[in-house]
């Protein structure tokens, strides 16, 4: 809790401010039920209209006071709570992205948004209500004891019965509503990522006619969730009118005593001070036990912060599994763009069976080396570790002559150029997305990219061009239209090496090819193709033959279809013999 709640300090002046006036306009309503008893007992039984006038005029001074105390405490707690989420919202989305997809795979992307959200939200109403409760309900209860010992301890007796009660109502909270608020916050986690998930694959879900089956599975998730919902409502429900109760009961005991006092009493003086007494008492009464409601509810936010806390905590304390090195080296600038893998192996998961083993090969400057692989071979891993997305279990991957564990991962980043396997687009205008390429890039270059990606015949055909507005992940977009577009936004960057993981596969044969005849044209840096056709790489200077995580052949498509079995295998099941003698 400390740990999220340090930002605070950030906002120190609005804190002190809403302070100042919570206390402030809490002790200016303290005042008033006295002055009030002091009407009646002393203006009202003496008959004293003077007194009962300038008392009067004092009472609405503190009543008008108290209303300007309240909008400003009202404006600077709600302020300091706004802030207060704005910061931590801020720092929790800085972490989140400086952190490596196994870290993210790990606490999973929708606990990671409600944590990003309402865990906030929950930190936000917390900080909100601790400063109007937290401080204001002491006030109320001390201070409404202290003025009612004042004005008259024989009847303050009475109200130290109410504390015996509030212990039990703090019991009650702590041992029943917690661990259901606890239970709550997973269950919302396990709601959202069944919504994403399946919200994303809407598609899926359709063709394969498996909506009633989703439905029901949802009912049932949604249900449990509304149980507890329900559940906690019904114990707040009970909580509150155990309050009311309280308040009856000690209001009860106060008259009650109060007439025994009048019955004994034959001075109308007398009767009469201890109306004006009585009227006071019953208001700090009033008083003291909202305090004590408050304080109810106090107990149940308080937890509630502190799980979400946690929460909030797990993630600012993530360490990212890829961590930049203490001294970062600098890339060899005569062996910038060269990528060599030195016996690697890698496992996603610790001590399970390797994805690779032992991958040894040199992709040399200025060169196409191709990858090729039945699905599950490992192409996409190779493109993983290159980039560093995760780190290697043996051996070394080497950029530019250095271990990429050497370099600063964002200094690695801006060398690379990389189309992942699933192109990934942003809403917003095709330019907006071409320019994450290179923010300062000229028209000529974006174009330049649209040629080469054979892009530019499709976007010049939509009617605002480049303007045109692409949804998120581009659902207003074909396959094909989608990767050429990647394929162009990663083009837009100046890079050493690029890296086209499977980016062909949604073009047709003639598109593939004008596409690989012009970026050999055009780009003289390394180039990475990772493919599943022959087709796409078998001009390559160098092919990687992958099975299983392993290298079972390296060379030019001619010499391979000599001595590599599974290459020959692959090739004569997509190219016709002609074709494969090329
Ligand atoms: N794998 C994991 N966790 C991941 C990604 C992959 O366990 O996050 C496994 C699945 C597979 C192996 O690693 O058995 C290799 O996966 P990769 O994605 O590298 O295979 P690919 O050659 O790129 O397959 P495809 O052609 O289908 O893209
Ligand atoms: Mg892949």
């Amino acid at each position: 809790m400390i740990k999220v709640l340090r930002y605070l300090k950030q906002i120190k002046s609005d804190i002190i401010l809403s302070l100042v006036f919570v206390v402030l306009s809490q002790l200016s309503s303290l005042s008033l039920p006295l002055l009030m008893s002091l009407i009646i007992n002393n203006g009202i039984a003496n008959a004293d209209l003077q007194f009962i006038k300038n008392i009067g005029a004092i009472m609405a001074a503190i009543s008008a006071l108290h209303v300007v105390l309240s909008v400003f405490n009202s404006y600077y707690t709600s302020k300091t709570s706004a802030g207060y989420g704005k910061i931590l919202r801020e720092d929790l989305f800085l972490k989140v992205e400086s952190l490596s997809q196994i870290d993210i795979e790990k606490i999973g992307t929708p606990s990671l948004i409600t944590r990003c959200t309402s865990d906030v939200k929950v930190m936000q109403d917390f900080i909100l209500m601790s400063l109007r409760i937290i401080i204001s309900s002491p006030i109320m209860l001390i201070g409404g004891t202290i003025m009612a010992v004042i004005l008259n301890p024989k009847l303050a007796l009475t109200i130290l019965a109410v504390f015996p009660i509030i212990g039990i109502i703090v019991a009650i909270v702590l041992k029943t509503v917690i661990p259901i608020f606890k239970k709550r916050q997973k269950m919302t986690d396990e709601v959202n990522r069944f919504l994403r998930q399946k919200l994303s694959g809407i598609r899926v879900i359709k063709a394969f006619n498996t909506i009633n089956k989703e439905d029901d599975i949802f009912s049932e998730k949604n249900q449990r969730l509304s149980f507890l919902v329900l559940k906690l409502q019904r114990i707040m429900s009970v909580l509150i009118p155990v309050c009311i109760v309280l308040v009856v009961v000690a209001l009860d005991t106060i008259i009650f005593i109060a007439t025994k006092n009048i019955d004994t009493l034959s001075d109308p003086v007398k009767i009469q001070n201890t109306v004006g007494d009585l009227q006071a008492f019953v208001i700090y009464m009033i008083m003291i036990v909202a305090a004590v409601t408050m304080s109810a509810a106090m107990f149940v936010i308080v937890p509630r912060a502190n799980i979400s806390a946690k929460r909030i905590k797990e993630i600012l304390e993530l360490e990212s599994q890829i961590k930049d090195p203490e001294v970062a080296k600098d890339i060899d600038n005569s062996q910038k763009g060269k990528v060599e893998f030195e016996n690697v192996s890698f496992s996603y998961e610790d001590g399970e069976n390797n994805v690779l083993s032992n991958i040894s090969f040199v992709a040399e400057i200025g060169k196409t080396t191709a990858i090729i692989g039945s699905t599950g071979s490992g192409k996409t891993t190779v493109a993983n570790l290159l980039c560093r997305f995760c780190d290697v279990k043996e051996g070394r991957v080497l950029f530019g002559g250095v271990d990429v564990r050497e370099l600063k991962q964002k200094e690695l980043l801006s060398k690379i150029s990389y189309i992942p396997q699933k192109p990934v687009l942003f809403s917003g205008s095709i330019r907006e997305n071409l320019l994450y390429g290179d923010e300062n890039a000229s028209e000529e270059k974006l174009k330049k990219a649209l040629d080469i990606s054979q892009s530019s015949e499709f976007v010049f055909a939509l009617e605002n061009g480049m303007e045109s507005f692409i949804s998120q992940n581009g659902t207003n977009l074909s396959g094909g239209q989608k990767q050429r577009l990647s394929i162009a936004r990663a083009l837009v960057k100046d890079a050493d090496v690029y890296i086209f993981d499977d980016s062909f596969s949604a073009l047709d044969f003639k598109t593939d090819s004008l596409l690989r005849k012009a970026l050999k044209e055009n780009l003289s840096a390394t180039v990475i193709i990772v493919a599943q056709r022959v087709g796409t790489i078998m001009n390559a200077d160098k092919i990687i033959v992958l099975e299983n995580g392993k290298i079972v052949g390296m060379g030019k498509h001619a010499q391979l279809m000599e001595d590599c079995a599974v290459y020959r295998e692959i090739a004569l099941s997509q190219l016709s013999s002609k074709e494969v003698l090329q």
